[in-house]
């Protein structure tokens, strides 16, 4: 071992937390990683030394923790195409506890930690909850001392930066690794060959049983990019693993022989571009072809790892289940069923059984949707072409499966038909929720209405058939990252009272309910919130131009653009408000600033339209003179973890209005009241269970009931008649079709308005009424100061539940049956 530079207080540079020591690692780090001398570093430099001088502590940690993964302990693998990490400097400070040391550090060299906080970007390796969710998931794994790999892709562009034009959203290119990221320590040592194409062969082995063997047609390398993912105070550190798709060799010599340059690059570009890019979601059917290639790509270098892992242990194969349980975040990884088979039975030579056997031991699969086009299925053509051998394997699990069937339900042809992996409806293709079923121990859904939803729907076959195997697990969100980190203001008001036990157990926050009507406190409370919403306001300012009170009621809804979130809707009761006032404005109505933020699918035609409609709405209702400061609208450009970190801290009312069944979970939902908002909401996904946590009485429900929406549709939904019958409804939507929004073009929002008075999908207008008036009640509330601080205390002292770490728990002692180091 090198001698490590010690500091006269005996500290090494490399491990060292005191703010001296930090101060000479900084300038360490600058000079021998950056090459940089300090009165010519940037503040990118800067914000790089510090980065690299957080992750030499961590490092640390982690290589201890990998010890774990040498020894004989089972470990989860997190499969998911997304991981949303968010900015991770913050995080890593937080969770070693050396913030205010690395403060002072930095102080000493002139610069300000916020200003190097705020230098970073963050990898968008992810659309939105779900992406979320898993890097959530990787937090509490890691705080609970669970070893665990999140298995990913490490795109080479994330999800779009978003920009407004004229009211547009505009796509920008992310470049996220265009100044380099420090986290992330490549390892081209850790690699493996995936193939594609080719063709099957059949063979018979040693023993002479007949075999198939793949000879795929192009083989492209995937090389690990890891992530340390530390937990809170404890030394442990997990990893994220990112595959990066590389030829195998860059330059055909053949054909470079021949001249033929730009063929023997081809290969290489080829290969490469399947990392290049994440699909945004919610696209109808673009890029297939490569997205097929992605999911491939990373669950086949995944499983090979966690063979090499599993035989490095010594062990031989049939126990790989001892080793690992494999969660399949949505079905974007379900290939994994049909890739173990193969990597068992094909490579490894086990017996169809014995590998089955293992395949459904190991695999577990989590449902975040009921969206029917949402559910992923691949044409068998695509299949055939691209991953023949997998396509002849998915072929065999379903026959012996459909013949299990069968031997259960003798006569029902219809039931063998629904169970089929494969649609037979129209061209033949591949269901991949059915694969994932089929090949998994355990199936769950994110949130008790919608794991209810999933049993008497989109898998109600498969769970009449095992309905043991279904089970639910309510999301959660980490209350470090969420809460910690993101509100320090309110975190040290909480902490104060109770201690910081609820860092790691979040149900300890419950002690604030004896404090819900303490004057002082809730002054202070209020404070908090104030000083989020000024922060909040200055960033809107500056982002936007426009000037927001902090006095009034900050009502936020941000999430993805979708028709089922019903931004529409929202709008619909601005558009209210404005009539009003213009109606009557003398009137005295609570002063409310509305704020949106979220990313439409680039292909999303009503998406894109609804956030210019946002946009159009803004521009009449800051600038009229009737209205004043009394109204203001605000669409936030660009929402992302970093910018979720600042505004759920500054909301007064979460907007969580989807048409009932629709939204799985929500997880924004857990976010804005554990940062003491309160909720307008339906009872839809987590919604149902954050109102009987925190009370009915303490959140502002409205809207039909799922099975209301299923019998309202039933029996023949004409919003029309809504529009006929409610006059404010009528108001709203016919400014919004005159034009008067968008400087007398009333064409511009035909096709939404349209579809609204005519089809309604997701009954906006049957809600109308409802949700109006229980805004009213909103900013009758809110009037009441007391009340309001008493109600926004108890959201956040019964949020207990919604932390990820009571998630985590579950699946390790529901799903994956694993222990804590
Ligand atoms: C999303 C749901 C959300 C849920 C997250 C995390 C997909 C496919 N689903 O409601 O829409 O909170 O998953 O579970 O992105």
């Amino acid at each position: 071992m090198t001698k490590r530079k010690k500091s006269p207080a005996g500290e090494s540079i490399r491990t060292g937390a005191s703010p001296q020591i930090l101060a000479q690692a900084l300038l360490d780090n600058l000079y021998y990683v950056q090459g940089r001398l300090p009165e010519l570093a940037s503040t990118n430099d800067w914000y790089m030394a510090l980065s690299y001088t957080v992750r030499d502590r961590l490092l640390h940690n982690w290589v201890q923790t990998l010890k774990a993964f040498a020894a004989d302990i089972k470990a989860v693998s997190y499969l998911s195409a997304e991981f949303l990490i968010g900015p991770q400097l913050g995080n890593n400070l937080l969770c070693l506890g050396i913030r205010e040391q690395v403060r002072k550090a930095v102080a000493r060299h002139g610069r300000s930690l916020e200003e190097l906080l705020d230098q970073e970007g963050e990898p968008g390796l992810g659309n939105g909850g779900l992406g979320r969710l898993a890097a959530c998931y990787l937090d509490s794994l890691a705080t609970l001392e669970v070893p665990a790999i999140g298995y990913g892709i490490r795109y080479e562009f994330g999800i779009f930066d978003q920009v407004i034009r004229d009211g547009w959203q505009v796509e920008v290119t992310d470049k996220w690794l265009e100044l380099g990221n420090p986290w992330e320590i490549c390892r081209p040592e850790i690699a493996y060959e995936v193939g594609w194409k080719g063709h099957v062969e059949a063979y018979p082995d040693a023993a002479g049983r007949q075999r198939r063997r793949w000879a795929p047609g192009v083989v492209v390398k995937g090389e690990a990019h890891d992530y340390p993912v530390p937990g809170y105070r404890n030394r442990v550190t997990n990893l994220l693993r990112l595959w990066k798709a590389e030829a195998v060799e860059s330059f055909d010599f053949a054909d470079f022989n021949v001249g033929d340059y730009y063929g023997a690059v081809q290969e290489k570009v080829l290969s490469e571009n399947i990392t290049k890019v994440l699909y945004p979601n919610d696209e109808p059917e673009a890029g297939k072809r490569l997205r097929l290639s992605q999911q491939h790509f990373f669950v086949s270098c995944s499983l090979q790892d966690m063979i090499r892992i599993h035989l490095l242990r010594g062990r031989s194969l049939e126990s790989f289940q001892e080793s690992f349980a494999i969660q399949l975040n949505d079905t974007h990884p379900a290939l994994a069923v049909a890739e173990l088979m193969r990597l068992l039975v094909d490579e490894h030579l086990l017996d169809w059984e014995a590998a089955w056997e293992i395949t459904r031991n190991t695999l577990s699969y989590t449902n975040h949707t009921l969206l029917p086009e949402a559910l992923e299925t691949w044409p068998a053509p695509l299949f055939a072409e691209l991953l023949p051998r997998h396509l002849e394997i998915i072929y065999e699990i379903n026959q012996r499966f459909l013949d299990e069937v069968r031997l259960t339900y003798p006569l029902d042809e219809d039931r063998v038909r629904r169970l089929s992996l494969i649609d037979e409806s129209g061209g033949k293709s591949v269901r991949m929720a059915h694969l994932a079923c089929v090949g998994s121990h355990a199936v769950n859904g994110v949130a008790a209405l919608h794991t209810d939803l999933l049993k008497r729907t989109v898998l109600q076959d498969f769970y009449e058939l095992w309905p043991e195997k279904f089970l639910n697990i309510t999301n959660g969100v980490t209350p470090r990252r969420f809460l910690a980190l993101s509100n320090p203001a309110l975190s040290g008001l909480i902490t104060g009272k109770i201690g910081e036990g609820w860092i790691r157990h979040l149900e300890e926050l419950r002690r604030l309910e004896d404090f819900a009507e303490d004057p002082r406190f809730q002054r202070n409370w209020r404070r908090v919130k104030l000083e989020n919403k000024k922060r909040l306001a200055a960033a809107i300012r500056n982002r936007t131009g426009v000037q927001v009170n902090p006095a009034s009621l900050f009502d936020i809804q941000v999430k993805r653009i979708h028709e089922y979130k019903r931004q529409h809707l929202n709008v619909l009761h601005i558009v209210t408000l404005y009539n009003r006032l213009k109606r009557h404005p003398e009137q005295t109505i609570t002063p409310r600033t509305f704020i949106f933020g979220g990313k439409a699918a680039p292909g999303y035609f009503m998406a894109k339209l609804i956030i210019k409609l946002i946009n159009a709405v803004a521009e009449v209702v800051n600038h009229d003179p009737d209205v004043g400061d009394r109204l203001k609208v605000v669409f936030f450009p660009d929402f992302t973890v970093k910018n979720g970190q600042l505004i759920y801290p500054g909301a007064d009312l979460s907007e969580q209005i989807s048409t009932a069944g629709k939204e799985a979970s929500g997880t924004g939902n857990m976010k804005f009241a554990l940062n003491g908002a309160l909720t307008i909401g339906t009872l839809d996904g987590a919604n149902v269970e954050i109102r009987e946590e925190v009370g009915p009485e303490n959140f502002f429900l409205f809207g039909r009931t799922a099975p209301e929406v299923a019998d309202l549709k039933a029996s023949g939904y004409h919003p029309l008649g809504c529009y006929e019958q409610d006059r404010e409804l009528r108001e709203a939507l016919d400014l919004i079709s005159s034009g008067f929004f968008s400087h007398g073009d009333a064409h511009l929002f035909q096709p939404l308005v349209a579809s609204l008075l005519y089809r309604d999908e997701y009954l906006a207008l049957a809600d109308y009424r409802s949700y109006v008036d229980r805004q009213d009640e909103v900013g009758h509330t809110f009037r009441d100061a007391k009340r309001w601080t008493r109600m926004s205390i108890l959201n956040v002292a019964r949020l207990g539940k919604f932390s990820s770490d009571r998630a985590i728990r579950e699946y390790c002692e529901k799903v994956w049956e694993v222990r804590p180091l």
